[in-house]
């Protein structure tokens, strides 16, 4: 086997480390902006594989990175659930709000896989398309972050009415989030059989949550998915990323059945190599803004944080996704 990521992910040593770089898609690329100008909406592109398959690969062939993320958004499943959702430029995503337990009976698993087709279609002709050393990664948000957005309508600096609900009527928020656990284990499951080579689970929220909470709405959901998932038989490598979990990422690594996990840039480097980097593979966790500044400093910090994973394995990426304003020219650099 010669894709670096997946020997990294089995603990095998490799030359150079592996890299790739969340939102390595995306507005940043003026070829991306070429192509999303002439396509209708966000979702219409999401759901087109010749244009999903042409996004998704546009970063691999300008920069060479180790793995090509599938081009979709965590967003697909409440859409696929039956809720509307929609990107409105300026603004994103704005959902019709799910805000109660009744709200949940217009939900329903019935159409999914047939709403996500296109998206396996997606994996599976980029699947077919990468060559023998660039790694396919699948993805989903996790339970609590797709809720997030379902209960507030939109984005939120908060996540305040999902936080209200959990603890006003904790059995029916629970009810969101076991239907999301279905959904997402199923999702995930079909993008192995499609093609997908790692999975990555997205909890970009979970650094709001207090540690109850965190335990119930982060740990749980995305233990259960994992248990799904390896149910079915599938024994690719899954990548976590509970953002902003500070000391409970130890937890979230011991208790989830993770095989790595994504750091967030507030992550301090050698606590995560003595307390995370002995159980799984680290990736991480170069600031995203140190990518807009460039120059010297962005090369001090990348080394020093390959130097503080020297020890064991580590994927390098960011501690979050790439901004709009970032210069091409520094990614490569
Ligand atoms: O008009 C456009 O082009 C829309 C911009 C855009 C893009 C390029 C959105 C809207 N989503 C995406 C793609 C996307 N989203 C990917 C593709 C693969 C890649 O990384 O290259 C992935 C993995 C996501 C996942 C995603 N979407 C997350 C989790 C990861 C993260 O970055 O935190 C979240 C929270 C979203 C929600 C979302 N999608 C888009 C917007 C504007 C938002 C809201 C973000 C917010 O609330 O701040």
């Amino acid at each position: 086997m010669t894709k670096r990521l997946l020997k990294t992910l089995k603990g095998e040593p490799t030359e150079g480390v592996p890299f790739w770089f969340m939102r390595q898609a995306g507005r940043y690329l003026p070829e991306y902006r070429a192509l999303r100008k002439d396509q209708g909406s966000f979702l219409d592109l999401v759901y087109s594989p010749e244009h999903a398959i042409e996004v998704t690969l546009q970063p691999v062939r300008r920069y060479g990175m180790d793995a090509a993320i599938l081009f979709s958004d965590i967003l697909v499943i409440p859409d696929a659930l039956g809720q509307r959702v929609s990107f409105v430029s300026g603004r994103g995503p704005v959902l019709d709000p799910v805000r109660d337990r009744d709200a949940l009976s217009d939900l329903s698993l019935n159409k999914l896989h047939e709403k996500l087709d296109p998206v396996y279609e997606t994996v599976s002709g980029l699947s077919k398309a990468l060559g023998d050393d660039v790694a396919l990664i699948g993805f989903a948000g996790a339970p609590w972050t797709v809720a997030t957005y379902m209960v507030e309508g939109e984005g939120s600096k908060d996540h305040g009415a999902a936080k209200e609900w959990s603890y006003r009527d904790e059995e029916g928020f629970k009810a969101l989030i076991d239907l999301l656990v279905d959904a997402t284990s199923s999702y995930l499951i079909r993008q192995v059989e499609a093609g997908a080579e790692v999975l990555q689970i997205f909890d970009t929220w979970a650094g709001s949550l207090s540690e109850t909470g965190f335990d119930k709405w982060c740990v749980a959901p995305t233990r259960k998915i994992i248990d799904n998932v390896r149910g079915a038989g599938v024994d690719v490598p899954i990548l976590g990323f509970p953002k902003g979990a500070g000391s409970l990422y130890e937890r979230y690594v011991i208790e989830t059945g993770v095989s790595g996990v994504s750091l967030d840039t507030g992550v301090a480097l050698n606590w995560a190599a003595s307390h995370l980097q002995d159980k799984v593979i680290v990736q991480g966790n170069l600031d995203p803004r140190l990518v807009v500044a460039g120059g010297d400093e962005m090369i001090r910090q990348a080394t020093r944080i390959l130097k503080a994973f020297a020890g064991g394995g580590h994927i390098f990426n960011l501690g979050h996704g790439f901004v709009p304003e970032t210069p091409p020219e520094n990614v490569a650099a």
